[in-house]
């Protein structure tokens, strides 16, 4: 893989730095994707599973899709693109973690302040009170447990389609894409919004946009360059190359 002089200009000279993470940082660990051949949909669609409607008609089959992926993602480690992303952090000073994902798995990996656009599965909440469910209520019952207070069913704290994103969270999203110079964009087939349309906003705002995927995808055509590999092997060398490139100039 070789890193264009551009590239290594923008790596180096970086100083507000935005990332974008999809299901494809994770598929290193084990963690299927939803849209590759593998992919999460293929069994389900996500009008089937991931919305309120599907939930409230069939609470129990919404419910163990969820355990199971909980089951997936409490059996697996993050990996080198993970951790990639935490050295990142320690490098930049203005530094902005975005994920679509709810696998928990970039806090795992000791990144700090992770912007969570979809929210995260490790967490669970009552539908009528609000009140978050306890770990164990949640483990015990492989049908949808109901809330001890008022007897409300308990969802997965992550966005549903049709669902609104976290305000806060995605106002912090913005905040980054507009104001970052380096916005690299990792693992994502780009199709779910608002959260697709952060790279525009960055490019819009005069950053240099990073894809960094697997296959091309409906992004390419609109960032500034596309590396095609994997996550776990690319981000390492694009820090490995940032250290370079820094500490050359501190010495
Ligand atoms: C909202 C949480 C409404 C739950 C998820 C028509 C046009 C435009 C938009 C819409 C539309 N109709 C409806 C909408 C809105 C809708 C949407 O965008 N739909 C899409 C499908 C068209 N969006 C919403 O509903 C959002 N809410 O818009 O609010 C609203 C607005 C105003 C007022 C009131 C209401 C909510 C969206 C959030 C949905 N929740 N997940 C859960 O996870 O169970 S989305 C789901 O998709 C996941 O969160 C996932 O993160 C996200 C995106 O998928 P990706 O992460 O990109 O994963 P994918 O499998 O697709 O791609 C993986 C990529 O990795 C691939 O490109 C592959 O090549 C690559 N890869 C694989 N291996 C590797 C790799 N890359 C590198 N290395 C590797 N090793
Ligand atoms: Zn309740």
């Amino acid at each position: 893989m070789t890193i264009s002089k551009n590239l290594r200009d923008r790596l180096s000279d970086a100083e507000s730095v935005c990332v974008l993470t999809g299901a494809g940082i994770s598929a290193e660990s084990g963690v299927p994707t939803f849209r590759g051949e593998q992919g999460l949909w293929k069994k389900f669609r996500p009008e089937e599973l991931a919305n309120v409607d599907a939930f409230m008609r069939n609470p129990d089959l919404v419910w163990e899709w969820y355990s199971y992926r909980r089951k997936v993602v409490s059996e697996v480690q993050p990996n080198p693109g993970h951790f990639a992303i935490v050295e990142m952090q320690n490098l930049i000073r203005d530094f902005t973690l975005v994920t679509q994902n709810v696998d928990n798995l970039h806090s795992r990996a000791g990144s700090r302040g992770v912007v969570e656009l979809h929210g995260n599965i490790t967490r669970n909440y009552c539908i009528r009170c609000r009140r978050p469910a306890s770990e164990e209520l949640v483990q015990k019952s492989d049908k949808v447990p109901v809330c001890s207070h008022c007897g409300g069913f308990i969802r997965p704290d992550v966005v549903w389609f049709g669902e609104l994103l976290p305000p806060r969270a995605y106002e912090e999203a913005e905040d980054a894409a507009g104001r970052c110079d380096l916005f690299l964009c990792v693992g994502t087939s780009g199709v779910v919004y608002p959260a697709a349309s952060l790279p525009q906003m960055a490019k819009e705002h005069g950053a240099f946009v990073l894809e960094i995927n697997a296959e091309y995808t409906d992004l390419s055509p609109r960032v500034s360059e596309t590396l095609i590999g994997k996550a776990g092997e690319i981000l390492p060398l694009l820090v490995r190359v940032m250290k370079e490139e820094r500490h050359h100039e501190q010495t």
